[in-house]
């Protein structure tokens, strides 16, 4: 097994910088929550930042004493009576979100609580459970005292939160507090964003079996929602999600470079999240991170992100990414086990996450989302647009951390693009070889479970290294592939490599032995 490191720091450093937003007072000290910076709830309404529900410009007309109410005050009121039903939990949420009246319905929910849970655990949800999350949600202007920026296209910067403020952020999402995030059409305001608050998961209906995820997902959110809420829980510890952007002088050359080949790990067993640890772990992602999770999608992003829901957060403010652009987030914690995958997937209990943190009180846990491209049609991956844009996106989720204490963990992945967006596990495989080389990190890779293909990628990784060929060698093969492939579509990329490498081979061998006859 590759060596896993756990670094004393994380990458980013915790220090307030023009290109870090720390949420909270440092330096910290472990064990005790943070408080939150500035003292005081400093108030921004404006584009570069995310719109808080509690701002005061966050308001609504009240027709009846044609007046206008701040949004914040009925929030407070509608979730301060008792909710004792989805139904009325429903009621609640619309009286915020007016707008949405006669649109809105919560089927998932009216399911969840009527035909999934036993009498007893929606008893229990709606004295218990939901009155605290309620409670933490309005703890908002308390908690989040700094405005949030948005982490935009093209530009970098990271923001870091403790533990309590996520979980504060994540009951908002819950009730569906945030403002202007409702809708997505075209030119809305936040259509570029991803989805935050919890609506549309709320609002899809269980049609058949093959739906029962769904209720799969509510069950992870409870999970988390109850241990955040528990008295003894311990949320001082901090999160950062970051985004990193490379402009074009910062990505490589890549038929110059002459980077070698790092090691490789690779396996059919286990997983990125269970196996990957101290290392970092790749997000297969969808340019608006989350991708279904708050929908149908219940694939390897989503349910990271069922698993680890301080993953959403990031929704909140991560604009969709761009082609040389990737999110990290450090420091999160896993709250629940699951089995299955996609339909079949099942919540599976609690996690209890025993991941050793660093000096800033951040989890070793890594998490870095890159979106692949989705190939309708499979031949288009081969060109060497296609290549050059994968090499570079994994470029640049990859070489995060470079140069810092960070610069020796490796990467933990997989059949990155090879799901749902359909690609080629032989050639994406490769290519994430090539960005990890170039960006000087091993590689553990997890074909979960296909044994075919770990065997396939081992051969083929172990003769490209034995060959010394460079990224820049293989690069050029990978194009010359492209131009074969569309006279000889049923010769495969694997078998195309190993003919050119070894026909070069005889090729230099002639030359070299008529140059010394
Ligand atoms: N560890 C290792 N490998 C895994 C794991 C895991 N935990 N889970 C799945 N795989 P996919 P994509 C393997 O389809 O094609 C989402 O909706 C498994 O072989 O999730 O990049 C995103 O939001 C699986 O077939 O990734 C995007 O919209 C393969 O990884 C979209 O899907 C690919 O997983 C991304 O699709």
């Amino acid at each position: 097994m590759l060596p896993r490191s756990f670094n004393k720091t994380l990458f980013p450093l915790l220090k307030h910088s023009p290109q870090h937003t720390l949420m909270f007072r440092t330096p910290i000290n472990t064990n005790i929550v943070p408080e939150p910076y500035p003292k005081e709830y400093h108030d921004c309404w404006d584009h570069n930042h995310v719109k808080m529900p509690c701002s005061k410009h966050n308001s609504l007309i009240d027709k009846d004493n044609n007046c206008r109410k701040r949004r914040w005050d009925i929030i407070n009121n509608a979730l301060t009576r008792p909710i004792t039903s989805s139904e009325e939990l429903e009621k609640a949420i619309l009286l915020y979100n007016l707008k949405y009246k006669e649109r809105w319905r919560f089927h998932l929910l009216h399911s969840f609580f009527n035909e999934c849970l036993s009498e007893e655990e929606t008893d229990s949800f709606f004295n218990n459970l939901l009155p605290k999350i309620i409670e933490l949600a309005l703890k908002l202007p308390k908690l989040i005292t700094s405005p949030i920026p948005l982490l935009k296209q093209n530009s970098s910067h990271s923001i870091s939160f403790t533990q309590m403020q996520i979980a504060c952020l994540l009951a908002n999402a819950f009730l569906c507090t945030f403002p202007h995030r409702n809708v997505s059409t075209l030119h809305s305001e936040y259509s570029s964003y991803p989805q935050i608050n919890f609506h549309e998961l709320f609002q899809l209906r269980v049609l058949s079996s093959s739906h029962n995820c769904l209720f799969e997902k509510l069950k992870c959110i409870i999970c988390y929602f109850k241990k955040v809420t528990t008295d003894d829980s311990d949320l001082s510890g901090i999160v950062t999600y970051s985004r990193r952007y490379l402009p074009d002088n910062m990505l490589p050359f890549w038929l110059k470079s002459n980077k070698q080949l790092t090691n490789l790990y690779i396996t059919s067993a286990g997983t990125i999240e269970d196996d990957g640890d101290g290392m970092f772990q790749i997000d297969f992602a969808n340019k608006f991170i989350g991708g279904g999770v708050l929908g149908h999608g219940c694939v390897q992003e989503e349910i990271r992100f069922l698993i680890c829901p301080e993953l959403l957060v990031s929704q909140l403010f991560s604009q969709q990414m761009l082609a040389t652009e990737a999110i990290v987030i450090t420091g999160v914690q896993r709250f629940s086990n699951y089995s299955g995958y996609a339909d079949s997937f099942e919540w599976d209990g609690v996690h209890v996450d025993i991941t050793p943190v660093d000096n800033n009180n951040r989890r070793h846990c890594t998490v870095v989302a890159i979106d692949a491209i989705y190939y309708r049609d499979p031949k288009v991956q081969f060109t060497p647009k296609s290549l050059k844009r994968e090499l570079n996106k994994g470029y640049a989720g990859f070489s995060w951390g470079q140069n810092t204490d960070c610069s020796n963990v490796a990467i933990a992945t997989g059949n990155w693009g090879c799901g749902a967006f359909q690609g080629d596990c032989h050639l994406k495989s490769l290519l994430q070889f090539l960005s990890a080389a170039q960006a000087n990190r091993d590689v553990a890779y997890f074909t979960f479970g296909d044994t075919t293909l770990k065997e396939s990628i081992h051969d083929m990784h172990t003769f490209l290294k034995n060959q010394n060929l460079t990224v820049g060698e293989i690069c050029k093969i990978l194009i010359k592939y492209n131009m074969y492939f569309l006279t000889h579509p049923n010769v495969g990329l694997y078998e195309y490599i190993y003919n050119a490498v070894i026909n070069n081979d005889a090729q230099k061998c002639h030359s070299e032995e008529k140059s010394t006859q």
